[in-house]
């Protein structure tokens, strides 16, 4: 016998007797995860919370030389944290155990400057305890945000600050049991209160810390958590605080020629597809414009649709989800936030409710080996653990799911083995429609998790084809889900020449709506381009599922005159230049008077005929650091510019805290010109701003 002969031989009888030759599993990709990696992986979303000293100055960055006496939370209660974390989804909470002012929330021996000398349970409380036991009660892991900035200790700069660092880390590593996470934050400012000193000091963010120092105790004292920080050494900030990944978004970063505070931040939104070292991304954003509490920002808490983009393209994209919840000053989540969380939940669970895939036939032509130890079933077999790979060699590839009837699918989730590293650079994804290819999507990176959303395709085949691979792709899962319709109420908008526009959340949903203040049904006006509102009316939309009928809340607007016609003037008949900003039906721009400016600055609208009017609406300014809010008025109405009429004069009260349209009613005057005047401003800056100004009248 031939030894050829003799090797078919041997094969064909180890086939007989049941024992099929053992297939090479393919050798690591380039930089791999570490097991804390790995475990950080399956995190997927989880909470952080800001909540210190800023929580009761209303500030953002305190600056260091608060009284201990501030931080008086009256309702406290870390349980109805991890209930709402717990209820939304979530699997953890990071906590700022301190920020950059330098309050600590646990009893600390490093400071003075913590709960210890606060009122809050007489000097008795420990807010890390508290968390760490109702973590533990709600089955939730913790994390800790401790700022390497410390604007409040008088030792900053020098190095036994630093000693208190590390002693800091220690107590919070050592005394609340398990912690998932470490987070430092690569912020500095440079100025702060230091003991008294109030000065700017400089340090070099590179190795003041003594970050190797730094890590060993991680690694000692809690030897499973990851350490975030702008590189890592574990985790990555994303390089935005927005709330996104970019579409490709590799897990790898050249990590040595990252350090906090780096300036090419923008490259940590894609990784390094030659990186060096295994450092995926996380997304942290909040889910109101500040990360600590503000009652001035109740009114914007994120919505639904821009929650479920955010949930897309972090989740999606191959990152995890870091969602900031800024507990207020009661100690409690805002109700507004909880409504927020819920509803994101219920929204994301409508969208994943059948997977599509389970019990489907996926087929490759490329399977490392021959066997089905890599052969395409894996993929779809409910384990992450086993996979698809090609032979080595083979990078371009592709595998097909046909299933028993033709099914309506929008969206895929598509998982790498990643314990083997990234591998994927670009895929395409087809549907078998009647008869035909369709390309539903191409992209580039798949990494730990893509989720791609497509519109809806009755499809007998799905095909997923790696155009290009660093080496064998190794996938381990796909998901297909058909996401009914995102049925969200309309959002009413109107612009400077009267034009209304009913925008929807998903584009297969219908829209209607009325006039005359009635409730829309499917049997109003069915909405299809903008159109023009000349008069006034209230509009009511709502949006409708035409899958099944079902239809959203009604939104509603009131629309008054529109302000095509309209001019702005300044004191003294000149024509303000940019003012437009303020009647361009938009309150995100403002315009705002000059600096130089009168105590009482005014602003002037001509309406362009004459109106009998009965009041005015003022939008204050929305920007996250506001000025200019104008708290008391004087409104006239003129009919030639020269004599003016006292209309109304007040106060716009809460506005500082609430920033919502004012709406202010007076006794009907007939005239073409309004005039507003700021007889009093929020702040020390003399500006007045005016984020979007109306008139409500009668005729
Ligand atoms: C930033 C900090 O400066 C913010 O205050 C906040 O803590 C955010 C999460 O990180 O760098």
């Amino acid at each position: 016998m031939s030894i050829k002969r003799f090797v078919f031989f041997l094969f064909g009888l180890m086939i007989l007797i049941g024992c099929t030759p053992e297939v090479a599993p393919p050798a690591p990709l380039g930089p791999i995860p570490s097991a804390r990696q790995l475990a950080w992986h399956k995190m997927e979303y989880y909470a952080f919370v800001h909540f210190n000293m800023n929580t009761f100055t209303d500030m953002e960055w305190g600056l260091g030389g608060e009284s201990p006496q501030t931080f008086n939370p009256t309702e406290l209660d870390t349980r109805q944290w991890a209930r709402v974390a717990k209820e939304a989804g979530m699997k953890g909470i990071i906590i700022t155990a301190k920020h950059h002012d330098g309050f600590c929330l646990w009893p600390t021996k490093t400071t003075e400057h913590s709960v210890k000398n606060a009122p809050w349970k007489d000097g008795k409380g420990d807010v890390i305890k508290e968390l760490a036991k109702a973590c533990a009660q709600y089955d939730l892991k913790m994390g800790i945000y401790l700022s390497p900035w410390d604007r409040n200790h008088a030792a900053y700069g020098k190095p036994e600050y630093v000693e208190d660092f590390h002693q800091q880390l220690r107590e919070l590593l050592t005394n609340y049991g398990e912690i998932f996470e470490v987070w430092f934050d690569g912020a500095n400012g440079g100025s702060g209160y230091y003991g008294g000193a109030n000065e700017t000091r400089k340090i070099d963010n590179k190795t003041y810390y003594q970050w190797d120092e730094t890590t060993a105790i991680v690694r000692e004292l809690q030897p499973n958590a990851v350490i975030f920080s702008d590189g890592g050494p574990d985790i990555r900030w994303v390089g935005n605080e927005e709330g996104w990944a970019n579409t490709t978004n590799w897990s790898i970063m050249r990590r040595d020629e990252i350090y906090p505070g780096w300036p090419r931040y923008v490259e940590l939104r894609s990784g390094h597809e030659d990186g060096t070292h295994w450092l995926p991304a996380e997304v942290n954003v909040s889910i109101r414009p500040g990360w600590y509490y503000h009652p001035r920002e109740d009114h914007q808490v994120k919505s639904l649709p821009q929650l479920i983009k955010i949930y897309y393209e972090s989740i999606g994209r191959n990152g995890n989800f870091l969602l900031n919840l800024p507990v207020d000053n009661r100690g409690l989540v805002h109700e507004t936030d909880v409504q927020q969380l819920l509803a994101l939940k219920k929204q994301i669970d409508k969208d994943f409710a059948i997977e599509l895939s389970e019990k489907q036939t996926i087929k490759s032509s490329d399977t490392r080996g021959n066997s089905n130890e890599y052969g395409a079933e894996n993929i779809n077999d409910g384990d992450n653990e086993t996979y698809w790979a090609t032979p080595d060699g083979v990078t371009t590839s592709s595998f097909t799911l046909t299933f028993d009837t033709p099914t309506e699918v929008n969206r895929m989730v598509l998982q790498e083995y990643i314990p083997l590293g990234q591998r994927v650079q670009q895929f395409s994804v087809e549907a078998f429609v009647d008869n035909d290819w369709v390309l539903l999507d191409e992209q580039t990176t798949i990494g730990n998790r893509r989720i791609l959303r497509f519109d809806t395709v009755k499809a007998s085949k799905i095909k997923v084809n790696i155009l290009k691979s660093k080496g064998p792709p190794l996938i381990c899962n796909m998901e297909l889900y058909k996401a009914p319709n995102f049925l969200t109420a309309p959002l009413i908008s109107r612009n400077k020449n009267g034009e209304v526009s009913l925008i929807k959340a998903d584009k297969q949903l219908e829209v209607y709506y009325t006039l005359d203040g009635s409730s829309p049904d499917r049997g109003s006006i069915k909405y299809t381009d903008p159109f023009l509102v000349a008069t006034r009316a209230t509009i009511k939309a709502i949006a409708v599922n035409p899958e099944n009928g079902e239809s959203s809340v009604v939104s509603s607007k009131y629309l008054d005159i529109p302000k095509k016609d309209w001019e702005v003037y300044g004191p003294g008949a000149v024509k303000l230049k940019g003012a437009d900003l303020l009647i361009d039906e938009d309150p995100r721009t403002f315009w705002a008077t000059s600096e130089n400016a009168d105590t009482n600055p005014e602003i002037v609208i001509d309406l362009g005929k004459q109106y009998a009017i009965a009041g005015f609406t003022y939008w204050p300014n929305q920007e996250r650091y506001p000025f200019g809010i104008v708290t008391n008025y004087e409104c006239y109405i003129s009919r030639d510019k020269q004599n003016w009429q006292l209309a109304g004069k007040g106060e716009f009260a809460n506005i500082v805290n609430s920033r919502i349209e004012q709406r202010i009613n007076f006794k009907t005057i007939e005239g073409r010109y309004i005039k507003l005047r700021a007889t009093q401003l929020a702040g020390e800056d003399n500006r007045a701003s005016f984020a979007e100004v109306g008139v409500i009248t009668t005729n």
